[in-house]
């Protein structure tokens, strides 16, 4: 083999309603990305439980992005979409990287010491190793390709990490099996089981932030719901949102240079591309000297058109468990395939007998 076949794996985490900066950081891409490649998008259960063990609603949860996933444009027929407790391969695949991984790689994680806060002899040894189930979704699948937001790339450096030290600790076993691909990383050629993962996060919003901080990413856990946009709020409320967005008093600037220092003013352009397909440059080229009393109303009136239709139909198919529950089982069937065969090498590759 000479080189590892194309492959996009993402996975969103089912907790809590799913925000702006989720679909421009994740959905959207998901979505561009399915003409190009083949893509496998993962309701990644297993994670949720890292940081809050008991849900009284993960069931549903896990269906409503499903339901996002669909509403946004991905196809589960030419694509895979499932939901990762139903392929134990990826927990199975994530005890091995745990042995591969070092203790002292996880404890760098900047979302490990967010989540874990101060009190971190007290965090779940699930959200220490949460890297290290996030390179099995990955690496089962021997992916490429990963599109996320800008804070997942941490994550993906420790993945590249993981996948190069199981590569160069069984290089011997590897070249046995006859199933490894030659690649160089860096100047270093390596006879490789599983590929070296590039992330996707290029674009206008790679981290979208919060409505009333510049300064802080959008995010579920934000106490104040003005902080961010969900996929779930209806016309009014986007708009009321948009409205009330922390800015500056200055006009736009002209030039994207212009948006120096000003996070307010950078977000809310960012989001105006991202969510027109455009660049930033073009955006201020037409708003560039405008107020934000002129350029709010345009991108609520944008974002509105934009989300209203994946609201609609996420409602739609919220209402219809039995047909999501069937995408889910098809999906989890033909990706359950595929992670099989790899853990069927991966026995080989480390002598399980
Ligand atoms: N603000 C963001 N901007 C761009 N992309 C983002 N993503 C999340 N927030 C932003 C991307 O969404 C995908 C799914 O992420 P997840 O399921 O891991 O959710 P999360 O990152 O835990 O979401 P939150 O809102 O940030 O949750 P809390 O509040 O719990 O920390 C990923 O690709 C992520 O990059």
């Amino acid at each position: 083999m000479s080189e590892f076949k194309p492959q996009i794996f993402s996975g969103v985490q089912p907790t809590g309603n799913l925000h702006l900066g989720n679909y421009l950081g994740a959905l959207r891409k998901f979505v561009a990305l399915q003409d190009q490649m083949d893509c496998i998008y993962c309701v990644v259960d297993l994670h949720s439980i890292t940081a809050q063990l008991v849900h009284d609603d993960l069931k549903s949860q896990t269906r409503s992005i499903t339901a996002a996933y669909l509403a946004s444009g991905i196809d589960p027929v030419k694509h895979i979409v499932f939901n990762q407790s139903a392929v134990p391969q990826h927990a199975e695949l994530a005890w091995i990287f745990n042995c591969v991984a070092r203790i002292g790689w996880m404890n760098r994680m900047t979302q490990f010491k967010d989540k874990a806060g101060k009190d971190r002899e007290n965090a779940s040894l699930g959200l220490l190793a949460y890297p290290s189930l996030m390179a099995a979704d990955i690496l089962v699948y021997r992916a490429t390709h990963v599109p996320v937001g800008d804070d997942q790339k941490q994550h993906l450096e420790l993945t590249r990490d993981i996948a190069m030290k199981f590569n160069l600790d069984f290089a011997k076993k590897i070249k046995e099996i006859g199933k490894g691909v030659d690649i160089t990383v860096g100047d270093q050629p390596v006879h490789a089981f599983f590929p070296m993962v590039e992330p996707l996060i290029e674009g206008p919003a790679p981290r979208v932030m919060s409505l009333k901080d510049g300064s802080k990413k959008m995010s579920k856990s934000d106490p104040s719901d003005l902080s961010r946009i969900n996929l779930t709020d209806d016309a009014d409320t986007v708009a009321r949102k948009i409205r009330k967005a922390k800015t500056d008093p200055d006009a736009l600037p002209s030039e994207v240079d212009g948006l120096k220092g000003r996070p307010e003013a950078d977000n809310l352009v960012g989001i105006f591309a991202a969510l027109s397909d455009r660049t930033k440059a073009d955006v201020l080229s037409e708003y560039g000297g405008q107020q934000f009393s002129q350029f709010k109303p345009a991108l609520a009136e944008l974002a509105v058109n934009v989300l209203s239709p994946v609201n609609a139909e996420m409602r739609r198919l919220i209402d219809d468990p039995a047909h999501i529950d069937a995408v889910l089982k098809d999906g989890s069937e033909r990706a359950g395939a595929i992670a099989e065969k790899t853990m069927k090498d991966v026995h080989e590759i480390v002598g399980l007998l």
